[in-house]
């Protein structure tokens, strides 16, 4: 079901108007550099810059003591993040990723992005974020996709010097902490898989019909509901989390600043990445409009290399507060 055809309540849409009010109005000078630490203050620090949504310091409980074969997400942990930050409201966008290729000629190197054939993988010759191999073009206000974690750094490292402001990516245990949002089950959802569609763009009853009219069984099954999108949604299609936060779980992966270590190290523990292991793998988080329903959660811990591009890997962006 699409936001559009979805019934909203008065609530929502009264935080809607808001939010839209707010998007006309000259933004306060606090706001709009960030220095407004009022959490869900939604600032940009330049008329096309990404919008940033301020969350508030917290402790939430990291990880779980369970996930599948080899890939343990514990030990369950306390990280008290001590500082305000803020988070990126949506994935990073094509329209934002494409400002920064037009001014930099930044090129996405590699022997093509990984993408979806079916039940099978494969890396295509000459696709990149501007052709993800959709079967038609791109929109602006999707994610962008096929970027590798290296191609979301010198994002965030343009975006800096751009702004003089601190762009980064967000640290995997910010990532987690945004994304749960303050719930603390093995869903955002809850224990309702049905109600998985009205939150985020996963793999979906509406992408297995897609896979089924073309003859194809996939190796996994859907969510039990239909959320509308059978591959990549426009950001912000979805009701935003008590962050204000849109899609962090589903539509793409969102690569983040850690290298993977499993179990987790015993430290760090204050919301900072972990590094001191070394970086074979990096971090991606929150599954994607093609994932197993058993992995849009928000402990599961993707880990790849930073070379990948795939058709389902894009990023969300962070800065830290002035
Ligand atoms: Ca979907
Ligand atoms: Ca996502």
């Amino acid at each position: 079901m699409t936001s559009a055809s979805r019934p909203v309540g008065a609530a929502r849409l009264a935080g809607a108007a808001l939010l839209v009010i707010a998007a006309m109005l000259p933004l306060p000078e606090a706001a709009a550099q960030g220095k407004a630490s009022k959490p869900g203050t939604v600032f940009k620090d330049c008329p096309d810059c990404p919008e940033m949504v301020v969350i508030p310091p917290g402790k939430f409980m990291m990880g779980v003591d369970g996930g599948e074969k080899d890939r343990y997400e514990g030990p369950v942990h306390q990280v008290s993040i001590g500082y305000p930050f803020a988070a990126g409201r949506f994935e990073l966008t094509n329209g934002q990723y494409r400002r920064f290729v037009e001014a930099t000629g930044h090129e996405t190197a590699g022997t093509g992005c990984n993408v979806f054939f079916g039940d099978r993988v494969e890396a295509v010759a000459g696709s990149s974020w501007a052709d993800p191999s959709y079967g038609r073009p791109i929109r602006d206000d999707e994610p962008v996709a096929c970027i590798r974690w290296s191609d979301a750094k010198s994002y965030v490292s343009w975006l800096a010097g751009k702004t003089g402001k601190k762009y980064r990516l967000l640290t995997e245990a910010e990532w987690e902490y945004v994304a749960r949002a303050g719930t603390t089950g093995l869903h955002t959802w809850g224990d309702d898989a049905s109600a998985a569609c009205r939150q985020a763009n996963i793999h979906d009853k509406s992408a297995e019909k897609v896979a089924a009219d073309k003859g194809i069984k996939l190796p996994y099954s859907p969510a039990p509901c239909d959320d509308g999108y059978p591959d990549v949604a426009p950001v912000g299609k979805f009701a935003a989390n008590a962050f204000g936060l849109h899609d962090t779980i589903g539509n793409v992966w969102e690569w983040v600043e850690d290298c993977y270590e499993m179990p987790y190290p015993a430290r760090p523990v204050d919301g900072s990445p972990q590094l001191a292991k070394g970086c074979d793998r990096r971090g991606s988080r929150g599954g994607s409009w093609r994932t197993d329903f058993h992995r849009q959660r928000p402990a599961f811990r993707g880990r790849d290399p930073e070379a990948l591009t795939s058709q389902i890997f894009g990023t969300r962006i962070a800065r830290d507060l002035d």
